[in-house]
């Protein structure tokens, strides 16, 4: 497997060195957000970790190589062209066996962080079981991924262009430990609140790594979700940001969009429809869950 792998100069020195290592996903830039918010948030998140003391690694498919920490340019490229696909797990083999250039979901960024050896991953939120699943059958492949993957990611909840509820229960159903970072409430993304409780939160970095190194003692499989809700003066009104996705919704399901398509339809619709404000929390808030995985991966590392 690791003759796919391709570290970047820092990372690679970072590894030697036995520093902290936070992973970064690529979809967020190329599926998530327009250009060219999109590289100055990944180059922004990037520098934030740096200042808390670790070191980033954005990951993509690029040339038939898992990519663990980009270039400038690599960056650039990824948030800018056309034809960057869209890799979860079930698309990873063609990507590099092809050599197209992949972004990396929560799955593949999982699945590349192992292979990597870098236990923490930062992105925005999480994918889940969508509304109306139950008709569709649409449930992310994020989830089954946490279900067996040791990689802990640090996000603010998932957007309720998702079923909250249902992806909670599934989460549940695979094992995955979903965390509180000072809440005993899922954050719903651009809200800090989503009505629904949690079973465990945790009061400082130190103690989410000291779960993280006990699970890996005890060789328990799968993911770990930690939850950072937005910082409060990020946060969007409740009924304004829940009036544009049940649009977006239901939008989705007129022009009948499916598949790997929905999720990137439904995050344009939204940054459209609230020109631009969703943008700027999104932002705010990856670089606040930075912050929170680089001060884990501190912890971990000393542990
Ligand atoms: N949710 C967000 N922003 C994102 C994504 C989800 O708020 O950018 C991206 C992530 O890469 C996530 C993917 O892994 O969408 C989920 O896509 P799907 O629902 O097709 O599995
Ligand atoms: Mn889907």
């Amino acid at each position: 497997m690791k003759q796919y792998i391709e570290f970047s100069k820092e990372v690679a020195q970072a590894k030697a060195d036995k520093k902290p290592i936070v992973a970064l996903e690529s979809t967020i830039i190329s599926h998530g957000m327009p250009y060219p918010q999109n590289v100055q948030m990944a180059t922004a998140v990037e520098n934030i970790i740096r200042d808390y003391g670790a070191i980033p690694a954005t990951i993509a498919l690029i040339d038939g190589k898992i990519k663990i920490g980009l270039e400038n340019d690599e960056l650039e490229l990824l948030a800018k062209s056309d034809n960057v696909a869209k890799v979860s797990r079930r698309d990873f083999a063609e990507v590099i066996a092809t050599k197209q250039i992949g972004a990396t979901t929560v799955a593949s960024t999982m699945m590349s962080a192992e292979l990597a050896e870098i236990q923490f991953f930062v992105t925005g939120g999480i994918g889940g079981v969508h509304k109306g699943a139950e008709n569709t059958m649409d449930i992310s492949a994020d989830l089954e991924e946490l279900g067996k993957t040791n990689v802990t990611v640090i996000c603010a909840g998932a957007k309720s262009i998702l079923d909250l509820p249902k992806t909670m229960e599934y989460l549940e159903t695979k094992g995955v430990p979903v965390i509180g970072y000072q809440t005993d409430e899922l954050p719903a993304f651009f809200t800090r609140q989503s009505g629904i409780k949690l079973n465990s939160f945790s009061e400082t970095p130190y103690n989410i790594a000291h779960i993280c190194k006990v699970k890996n003692d005890l060789n328990i499989e799968g993911g770990v979700v930690i939850a950072n809700p937005v910082p409060k003066e990020h946060e969007l009104p409740k009924s304004y940001i829940d009036g544009i996705i049940e649009e977006a919704v239901k939008e989705a399901e007129t022009q009948g969009i499916s598949g790997k398509d929905s999720t990137p339809f439904l995050l344009g619709k939204i940054v459209e429809k609230s020109e631009g404000k969703s943008l700027n929390t999104n932002i705010k808030l990856v670089e606040n869950n930075a912050v929170l995985g680089a001060k884990i991966a501190v912890a971990f590392n000393k542990l």
